[in-house]
């Protein structure tokens, strides 16, 4: 028996882009600060269960970035098991991936009956790539395919199926909603998925997963464990949207001697990724940075095109929002008035509803004598 050092990552979305900004830089910086944890934490094999590539057609710089990534863990000898997410195209992301078994590259993009396992010394690894109950409706006959309500019950079916030593160690990959105890794991904006009105259709009771040692999860981004220290979303390699701001990206590691022994290496991004908010002055007063950034402005007078002013302090800001008191109310409510209501009476109601309040005498007299010059105009 020896020790087997395990690097779990997900979720890399490569090609990954936010608000048309190019994530390409620090998605290749990030994949080579793995490559710098493999090395120093001598790592044997690397887990990445699922979402390869943001897009089911990646661009060919994504899929050259991978291409480097894996001959990089190749050539330091680490065996490398990866399963498809509900991002990769299944014939794209398995293309060459039989070649690649010879080099201990073992992708596994489908399910066919059986869980794809990689035996390495006592550790049985179970690649499931990720699976709706459609997915299986040609292994079964239509009475036993009508039993498969939902991904609890798919997930009962598949693991039902498997002869699980229980004199080894036991792994299973698996991209999928996992929750324990009715509860949902804890999701970020770049996810975007969608769950369905009942909201726990897609889930899969952690209790099922009891067989394993470790279950290696894909899906969320947000790192996290479900119910015990050894069922985990490793989590994006970076942050991926505005929501992700406070979060820490990490790795996972894992020591075969003792699973309890869970180590999170925190990642450190080329750019990291925050919001700023107060008023326009007091933002552009705040510190210059490369960071990618979010701008929420707090001001109650309109400001004409702020951002390009922002752009100057901060070139990576791609986002921009009011929160003030007018731009919080999603829409203004439809408001019944009267048929011959005047100019000025419907833009007071208007004003009324965007401001909540009245209009000071001021006001008054300042929007009358635009309607007048409008009248005379026409
Ligand atoms: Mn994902």
């Amino acid at each position: 028996m020896i020790l087997i050092k395990i690097l779990h990552t997900s979720d890399l979305h490569l090609g990954k882009n936010l608000s048309e900004e190019s994530f390409y830089d620090d998605q290749k910086y990030i994949l080579d600060e793995i490559i710098k944890i493999v090395k120093e934490k001598d790592i044997n094999v690397v887990m990445i269960p699922g979402d390869i590539y943001d897009k089911s057609i990646p661009s060919s710089e994504a899929s050259m970035m991978f291409d480097k990534f894996l001959t990089n863990l190749s050539k330091m000898n680490v065996k490398v098991l990866i399963t498809s997410g509900n991002h990769d195209s299944n014939e794209r992301l398995s293309y060459g991936s039989k070649i690649f078994n010879e080099f201990n590259i073992h992708i596994v993009t489908s399910y066919e009956g059986h869980i794809e396992k990689i035996s390495i010394d006592d550790v049985d690894f179970y690649l499931l790539p990720f699976l709706k109950p459609f997915h299986l409706k040609h292994l079964m006959d239509e009475k036993e395919y009508e039993t498969i309500n939902n991904s609890n019950d798919m997930m009962k079916w598949i693991l039902s199926r498997e002869n699980i030593d229980k004199n080894k160690k036991n792994i299973l990959l698996a991209h999928q909603f996992v929750m324990w105890d009715g509860k949902l794991p804890e999701q970020c904006d770049s996810e975007s998925i969608s769950l369905n009105n009942v909201g726990t259709l897609d889930a899969i009771d952690v209790n099922l997963l009891d067989d394993f040692d470790y279950v290696a999860l894909g899906h969320i981004h947000r790192p996290q464990k479900i119910k015990r220290d050894t069922v985990r979303y490793s989590g994006t390699p970076l942050k991926y949207s505005f929501s992700e701001v406070n979060d820490k990206k990490s790795v996972v590691i894992i020591d075969t001697n003792d699973f309890e022994d869970i180590e999170l290496l925190e990642l450190k991004p080329l750019r990291n990724m925050q919001v700023l908010r107060g008023t326009f002055e007091e933002v552009m007063n705040m510190k210059p940075t490369d960071d990618i950034i979010k701008v929420e402005l707090e001001d109650e007078n309109t400001i004409i095109s702020p951002m390009e002013e922002i752009k100057k302090r901060f070139k990576n800001a791609i986002a921009l929002v009011f929160i003030n008191k007018y731009e919080s109310k999603e829409e203004i409510a439809l408001r019944e008035v009267k048929k011959d209501a005047s100019p000025y009476e419907l833009f007071s109601v208007f004003f009324n509803e965007q401001n909540g309040r009245e209009m000071t005498n001021d006001e008054n007299e300042y929007i009358k004598s635009i309607i007048k010059s409008l009248k005379e105009e026409e």
